[in-house]
């Protein structure tokens, strides 16, 4: 067995048990698709994940790309190739993609759903193999000659990146300093460094096109002033497809990093040996907004890659737990001739590992919540019409999925799931070591966690009146208020009320904040301070409903005739949800009373005390 143990049965759960996805099935966009043929795409994608592309997940994590600086090329692991190439000829990127761009339109809890078993096995690999899907944003926004190279980028199978970090632009993207100058021919003409750009350089497909950020000559300042150009390696002839000369962007350094260190995060220079032409995108300057539909999706991408990693460790953990034998049964503790058990009769290794079930499972169902909410909008779409209300509640979910989703699946494969193994989990014989070294990354780019909960406050909650979080809010009061569970779940309906009532608590006075700081700028350093606190309090909330929703269905099927291994499933979806609710909900409380209390010492505080 690989290292990868993926849960098909919890994904199909959500899918067709919890989001009846099978109801979209069979008709509007979805006519080509039936209940079979999904759960026989995943199966198929959950050989591929647990055998080729999980078989080199170790090997290029000890032998990582190699940069040559003199040529600016990069050697990747064979081993990886193999599985990299085993990915990109199943083709199943296609499912992604729109009909008429040669896909086949799937709906998105689908496409996450394979995303899920990729990402678990060897997230690189969906990295690497994202050409096709920022060639279909490219196809989408680009001019006639744009929309020709993004499908001759998705016919041969071209590598791509976003490219918007510079030195002294992380966060702060819009201090980006990386200038167009416009030719005489209409293209223009890209300089500057980019740094940690992500698979800017390898040797498994023959060309890569970048998308840039740039600020043309005389453009304000701020992201509002960037646009974006298509930067390709090569530059490519657009009436036969075939690569001209090679273009002035070259990678001049490849870092070396803690994980994930397969996937090559490189400073890419441009026009510095030669000019690097780019091609204004769509010909139009709306850089950021073009560049956050690439961002949108690959924040969704980055929190489904540390839910996935969460879930394969606590699966791992939970297999050595069952084998390995340590101490006695508390009840005999003092008893030194009592049989020794398997650590998982031991009270404190059950609460790790149903705290790890309780959250990979439940955050699976965020993503999953998440993605059912695009399919919404992609319904709409294909109707001619707009779902602006799943669109905002999309939107007030991404950073959830992102920042809560990153943060909360890197502690707990440190904290927990890595613990259950004792001294055997921090050796590099087992997987978690290097699950949490590859995770940690996902708290980082797409955006820091700090970043995510300003996102979330000012953009996605502030900004359009608390709307989408009435919508969301508003489902989570009706479960929590309805029969759901047939008493059963009755004392948990209560704790989730009462938890959406504290979330609600850390809400409002950061909202007073935020109003008073137009009288009292500083009001707003005490927004700063909870953001990243009501981030991670909505998530918990947002969690122990699904849990509690899945618990629901769980008790139904209970009630009815169900095998062994179903009674197993259900049984502890009923238990992952309970226990959650009495030990992480009630916490928020706590979370709220600090929110209520704060105040700007911190602030006020010199630097030099620090
Ligand atoms: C990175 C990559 O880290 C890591 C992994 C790479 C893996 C590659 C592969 C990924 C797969 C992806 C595949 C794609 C293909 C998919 C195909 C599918 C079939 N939502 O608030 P303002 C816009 S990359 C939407 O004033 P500031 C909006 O236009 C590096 N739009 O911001 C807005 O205008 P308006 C990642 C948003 O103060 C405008 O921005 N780096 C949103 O100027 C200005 O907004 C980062 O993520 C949003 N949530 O700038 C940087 N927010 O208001 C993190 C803003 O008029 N920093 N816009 O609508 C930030 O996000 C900052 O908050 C900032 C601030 C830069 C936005
Ligand atoms: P900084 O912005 O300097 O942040 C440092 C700390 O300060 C963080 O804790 C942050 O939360 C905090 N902070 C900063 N500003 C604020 C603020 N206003 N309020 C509160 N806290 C703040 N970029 C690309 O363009 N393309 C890529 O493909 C890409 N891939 C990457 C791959 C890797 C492996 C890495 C490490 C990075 C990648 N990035 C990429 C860049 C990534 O998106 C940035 O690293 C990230 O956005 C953070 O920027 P920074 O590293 O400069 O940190």
């Amino acid at each position: 067995m690989g290292h990868y143990k993926s849960n098909l049965r919890d994904i199909e759960f959500n899918l067709f048990e919890v989001f009846n996805r099978q109801e979209l099935l069979g008709s509007g966009p979805y006519a080509d698709l039936d209940e079979e043929t999904v759960r026989s795409i995943l199966d198929e994608v959950n050989r591929l994940a647990e055998g080729v592309l999980a078989d080199s997940f170790e090997d290029a994590d000890r032998n990582p790309p190699k940069f040559d600086p003199a040529t600016g090329t990069v050697t990747m692991p064979e081993s990886f190739k193999k599985s990299f190439k085993a990915w990109m000829d199943a083709e199943w990127y296609r499912v992604d993609l729109a009909p008429d761009f040669g896909g086949t339109g799937a709906p998105r809890s689908l496409t996450w759903a394979i995303a899920e078993q990729v990402l678990g096995a060897n997230p690189a690999i969906y990295m690497f193999s994202s050409g096709p899907g920022f060639a279909q944003i490219l196809w989408h926004i680009g001019n006639e000659d744009q929309k020709r190279f993004a499908e001759i980028a998705l016919e041969r199978q071209w590598g791509a990146t976003m490219v918007l970090t510079e030195p002294d632009a992380g966060s702060d993207v819009g201090a980006g300093r990386s200038k167009a100058v416009q030719q005489p021919d209409g293209t223009w003409h890209i300089e500057g460094v980019k740094r940690f750009i992500t698979s800017a350089e390898h040797d498994m497909a023959e060309n890569i096109f970048h998308l840039v950020l740039a600020r043309p000559e005389g453009a304000g300042p701020g992201t509002k002033g960037l646009s974006m150009f298509l930067v390709p390696k090569y530059l490519v002839d657009l009436e036969t497809g075939e690569l001209g000369e090679r273009n002035g962007a070259y990678v001049t350094n490849v870092e070396k990093k803690m994980g994930l260190k397969v996937s090559t995060t490189c400073e890419l220079t441009l026009g510095e040996k030669h000019p690097a032409v780019g091609y204004l995108v769509g010909d139009v300057h709306e850089g950021i907004k073009q560049m956050f539909l690439v961002i949108e999706y690959a924040r969704m991408m980055v929190g489904t890659k540390a839910i996935a990693t969460l879930s394969t460790g606590y699966l791992n953990a939970l297999e050595y737990a069952k084998e390995r034998v340590q101490g006695a049964d508390m009840t005999k503790m003092t008893d030194k001739t009592a049989p020794r058990v398997t650590i998982t009769h031991h009270p404190d290794v059950r609460r790790s590992l149903m705290t790890q079930k309780a959250y990979a499972e439940g955050m699976r169902a965020l993503v999953l919540l998440t993605a059912s909410y695009q399919d919404a909008v992609q319904l709409a779409e294909h109707e001619g019409r707009r779902d602006e209300v799943a669109e905002k509640v999309n939107d007030l979910l991404l950073p959830i999925v992102k920042g809560f989703g990153s943060e909360r699946a890197y502690a707990l494969l440190g904290a927990e799931s890595l613990q259950t193994l004792g001294g055997s989990g921090f050796l590099q014989e087992y997987p978690i070591e290097q699950y949490i070294r590859d995770s940690k990354i996902d708290t980082l780019y797409e955006g820091t966690t700090a970043i995510q909960g300003q996102d979330l406050f000012f953009r996605k909650i502030l900004r359009d009146n608390g709307e989408a979080l009435k919508v969301l809010a508003g489902e989570i009061k009706a479960f929590a208020e309805s029969e759901a569970g047939n008493g059963r779940l009755k004392a948990e309906r209560a704790l989730l009320l009462k938890a959406l009532d504290d979330v609600q608590g850390i809400l409002d006075p950061m909202v007073g904040w935020a109003l008073a700081s137009m009288e009292n700028p500083k009001e707003i350093y005490k927004v700063g301070l909870n953001g990243s606190r009501l981030l991670m309090a909505l998530g918990d909330v947002v969690v122990g409903w699904l849990l509690l929703r899945q618990a629901e269905v769980a008790l139904a099927r209970l009630g009815g005739d169900v095998s062994a291994a179903d009674k197993n499933f259900y049984t502890g979806k009923v238990a992952a949800a309970q226990f959650f609710a009495q030990n992480v909900l009630p916490k928020i409380a706590a979370e709220r009373a600090v929110a209520e209390a704060t105040n700007l010492d911190v602030m006020e505080l010199p630097e030099e005390a620090f």
